[in-house]
């Protein structure tokens, strides 16, 4: 008998409560799609077979943290739950100040309208959606700052969410140091497809900024991610755990901003948080959110989604669960990568992104290649995916033209804890399945764009 030399990993949990899937038949999907005006997030989920469209609150909690849901302290004022929180991020990000929120925009809105002035401009690696978004709305502009293999879907450098330092020193020289009141710095960038920074460029960085007086904000959303790749790509880091390393790299920032509906494996919630220096900042944003979402000590959560968040972090820094999280994209992106199907790599931390322009090369960028390979995968299976190209890039914002992103892409994007290898196995055959059909696919019309973040509602058509 032949041995089994391969030693696998597996998921570490067991399912304890289920939630059962609607499969639904072709004439049902094409209708639901039609009716959506082919855009994603139009659709109903329970149209919807296996969810790929975001990672963002669709995590499946532990008992741990459904228990935590019981012990949520529903005082309007002062809940115990915020102060546990107050101690984890103390504890596992380093900041002194906390300041929660019903979810990451919010922070987004509070810090860009705090430091950022009109004419100011605001580097990034790379844009986020409703960071950049914010950052405009507060008079600001955005200026990409990534390294240039992050635009390049073949690039294989290990970190392609670093920051050109040549780029911010051009931006300093251009503009002048005085206009530049923060960079924002992402783990696992999104929109690159999940690529990480090294902690070599973010010590980099902090020297730079150091230099000429710029505060470092880091957008934490996915910075527990980014540390497992620091971790098993830095060779500095190899022994070190996920939460020294996720403390090192928040030591090289002023604070952050945070969508706990990812890493934090909640369905809700986010929070600004910032260093023990900065407590004018603290302060000012502390006065902010009693405007926009609630009481400093609950920030438009209720107690028991702190506590849910409080617990979620104490899981999320476990190598256990981050080596199972990361694993799983691995396997689905080696799955596609061994039949052929062309997708952004190395593979990220919490998604594959099919590269739109390399699988629909006949359709042209404003024919909305992802956006259309986003609906024929819906519609041959019942998958739900986002589109991460022009659609999602926008307007020039002077121009009134289409922001043309170099990156035109699909994202299959892995809720935490929730889908099997089988439900990757199926996703897998069905890419597979529009890969072979991909000759006879046609692009689409947009006959409805909304006037921000237009990729939540417009609307399209199939070009005849
Ligand atoms: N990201 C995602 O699906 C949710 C909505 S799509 C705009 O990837 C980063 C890096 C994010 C992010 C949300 C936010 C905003 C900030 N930074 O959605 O407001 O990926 O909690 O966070 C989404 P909230």
């Amino acid at each position: 008998m032949e041995k089994l030399k391969k030693r696998s990993w597996a998921e570490p949990f067991k399912i304890k409560t289920v939630e059962l899937l609607k499969m639904t038949t072709r004439e049902e999907r094409v209708r639901a799609l039609k009716e959506s005006g082919y855009n994603t997030f139009l659709l109903k989920s329970e149209d919807v077979y296996i969810d790929l469209l975001t990672d963002s609150g669709t995590n499946a909690m532990s008992d741990y943290q459904w228990a935590g849901m019981m012990l949520g302290d529903e005082a309007y004022a002062g809940s115990k739950n915020f102060y546990n929180l107050e101690a984890r991020v103390q504890q596992f990000y380093g900041y002194k100040y906390l300041v929660p929120t019903h979810q990451g925009r919010a922070a987004e809105h509070m810090i860009s309208k705090i430091l950022i002035k009109p004419g100011d401009f605001i580097p990034g690696n790379m844009y986020f959606t409703t960071t950049r978004l914010h950052q405009e709305l507060a008079g600001g502009t955005f200026v990409d700052v990534i390294i240039d293999e992050a635009h390049d879907p073949t690039s294989l450098h290990p970190f392609k969410g670093n920051v050109d330092l040549q780029k911010m020193e051009d931006l300093v020289k251009k503009v002048g140091a005085n206009k530049i009141p923060y960079i924002s710095v992402a783990g696992t960038v999104n929109m690159a497809g999940g690529q990480p920074v090294s902690m070599e460029n973010l010590r980099q960085v902090r020297a730079f900024c150091k230099k000429h007086g710029i505060r470092l904000i880091l957008d934490a959303t996915r910075l527990i991610e980014n540390a497992y790749f620091i971790k098993t790509r830095e060779k500095e880091f190899e022994a070190k755990s996920i939460a020294e390393i996720l403390r090192e790299m928040c030591s090289y920032s002023d604070g952050c901003t945070m969508s706990g509906k990812k890493d934090l494996l909640v369905n809700i919630g986010g929070f600004l948080a910032l260093a023990e220096h900065e407590r004018e900042v603290f302060e000012e944003a502390r006065n902010m959110v009693v405007v926009y979402e609630g009481l400093h000590t609950y920030g438009g959560l209720a107690g028991r989604d702190m506590e849910a968040m409080a617990r979620g972090i104490e899981e999320a820094v476990n190598l256990d669960h981050i080596r199972a999280r990361i694993g799983q994209i691995e396997y689905v992106g080696e799955k596609l990568q061994s039949i052929g199907i062309p997708i952004v790599l190395p593979v990220g931390g919490h998604a594959i992104f099919l590269d739109a322009k390399r699988f629909l090369p006949h359709v042209k960028q404003v024919e909305f290649p992802a956006q259309t390979l986003a609906a024929e995968l819906y519609l041959d299976s019942g998958i739900r995916s986002m589109e991460r190209g022009i659609v999602s890039a926008g307007r020039n914002k002077e121009t009134g033209d289409h922001n043309y992103p170099k990156l035109e892409l699909v994202r299959l994007t892995f809720p935490r804890r929730v889908y099997t290898q089988a439900h990757c196995d199926v996703t897998a055959e069905a890419v597979e399945a529009i890969y072979e059909k991909r000759d006879n696919i046609k692009g689409l019309k947009m006959i409805y764009e909304p006037k921000y973040l237009r990729f939540f509602q417009a609307r399209f058509e199939k070009l005849a």
